[in-house]
């Protein structure tokens, strides 16, 4: 078929040629049709049969642009066939995880999937102090099943190589994060947040140290050169879809072969910016407190299951059998575990500053009206940032990163809470 933007009149008739979809949208003659997307690069809609919202599909269409920039920042739609690709993958290893693909369309860079109606997008409901009390688990081990599976460990060298050759051209959506996490932030870039105060703060904190940027620059070189699993890419709290009993991952358009910290640090980033968020957010202490508790259940949930499957796996590209003594391979696999946290730490801390400063900002803090408040908030996750970074190689497990973290508040507590109310 030829590629055509799908608009509101065009999607009846487009899903009516579909069979699967009109099992779950049913017969009837009429259609609901609400623009839902509240992402940066793409159309979601959802299309419900007239009366009756339990029979209702998501579709998402690719564009040809950037849309949070606008139609002049061109992109291709290929990001939609690496949509598709790690969406089946994922149906496979995380069923339960991922919603039900009902259509998938890389024609007209099309997805039509579940509807997942009754849950939120983790952002917003986090916002507002409300807990999950599965999310850390189920993240941890999505993390753990997928990061472990996808990899050099879970994979033959074969398939591996083949799969390898599968996400390589997903180069658009790679080349934007290797500028607007690793590099924009860290300099002055017309494409960055414009607040000049908290501007001025990342460029007196981050900016002019040479010792914090060339570990960005490390890595965004890890980033660059080690092909260690398939990643979603672009696991934050808007890639994620929660209520009481359910989580789902949705949203991997970004997936390329990187280095396992990136999933991992990115994640429990998100969980640090909702913490500092919580001295204006409703949530207050306690709620901060939920936040790193989860950030500790995903490190440890992510931990386990990935050496569960670990332990069932003596053989891949990386593993031959009896190739270490027991104890050894114990040893080897802890040094490998601990590279990993060390590096999600220095990740998180890249995902803090571009997040911070650089462009799609998190609606945690950035969604602050107040701007004082906001920059303050703003400066506090500089700061963050700033610290992990230059810690997160002296840091040995996650109790150590957690008492870090607590203590970087408490010396600052106060002063953030002066006035904020
Ligand atoms: P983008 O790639 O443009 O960032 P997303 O995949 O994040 O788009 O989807 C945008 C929004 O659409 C999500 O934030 C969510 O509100 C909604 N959405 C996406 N997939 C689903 C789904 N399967 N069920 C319900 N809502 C969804
Ligand atoms: C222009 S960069 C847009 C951002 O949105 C996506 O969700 C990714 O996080 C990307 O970095
Ligand atoms: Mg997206």
């Amino acid at each position: 078929m030829t590629y055509t933007v799908l608009d509101q009149a065009a999607l009846p008739g487009y899903l009516e040629g579909l069979p699967r979809v009109m099992e779950v949208l049913g017969d009837g003659q009429d259609y609901d049709i609400t623009e839902i997307g509240d992402g940066n690069l793409n159309f979601v809609y959802r299309v419900a049969r007239t009366g009756d919202r339990m029979r209702s599909v998501i579709l998402k269409q690719a564009v040809p642009y950037l849309r949070v920039a606008g139609e002049d920042w061109p992109l291709s739609r290929d990001r939609m066939i690496y949509e598709l690709r790690a969406s089946r993958l994922y149906s496979d290893l995380a069923p339960g995880l991922v919603p039900e693909i009902y259509h998938a369309d890389e024609d007209m860079s099309v997805v039509v999937m579940e509807d997942l109606r009754d849950l939120r997008v983790l952002r917003y409901p986090m916002i507002e102090g409300v807990v999950f009390p599965n999310i850390g688990k189920d993240i941890g081990r999505f993390l753990g099943k997928a990061l472990f599976k996808l990899s050099y460990l879970g994979m033959d060298s074969m398939a591996r190589r083949d799969l390898m050759a599968q996400f390589v051209k997903n180069e658009e959506l790679c080349k934007l994060t290797e500028d607007f996490i690793f590099t924009f932030p860290f300099v002055e870039h017309e494409s960055n947040y414009v607040n000049p105060e908290t501007n001025a703060h990342a460029t007196k904190v981050f900016r002019g140290d040479p010792e914090y940027l060339k570990r960005v620059l490390y890595f965004k070189e890890q980033f660059l050169a080690k092909p260690d699993a398939l990643l979603h890419g672009d696991l934050h709290t808007g890639a994620l879809m929660a209520g009481p009993d359910a989580t789902f991952v949705i949203d991997p358009e970004f997936a390329l072969f990187g280095p396992f910290g990136f999933e991992v640090g990115k994640i429990m980033a998100n969980f640090l910016f909702c913490y500092t968020a919580h001295y204006h957010r409703p949530g207050g202490p306690d709620y901060q407190d939920w936040l790193l508790g989860e950030v500790t259940t995903i490190w440890t949930t992510f931990n386990t299951e990935f050496l569960r499957l670990w332990g069932e796996q003596d053989e891949s590209a990386l593993l031959y059998p009896g190739f270490l003594e027991p104890a050894d391979l114990e040893d080897y696999k802890a040094d490998f575990m601990h590279r990993i946290f060390q590096d999600a730490i220095g990740f998180g801390a890249c995902s803090l500053a571009r997040r911070t400063v650089g462009i799609a900002g998190n609606a945690d803090v950035r969604g602050i009206e107040d701007m004082a408040v906001r920059t303050r908030l703003e400066m506090m996750n500089i700061d963050l940032s700033y610290l992990l970074m230059m810690k997160y190689d002296s840091l040995d497990n996650i109790d150590a990163l957690v008492a870090v973290i607590k203590d970087f508040h408490a010396a600052r507590k106060d002063k953030v809470l002066e006035g904020l109310t």
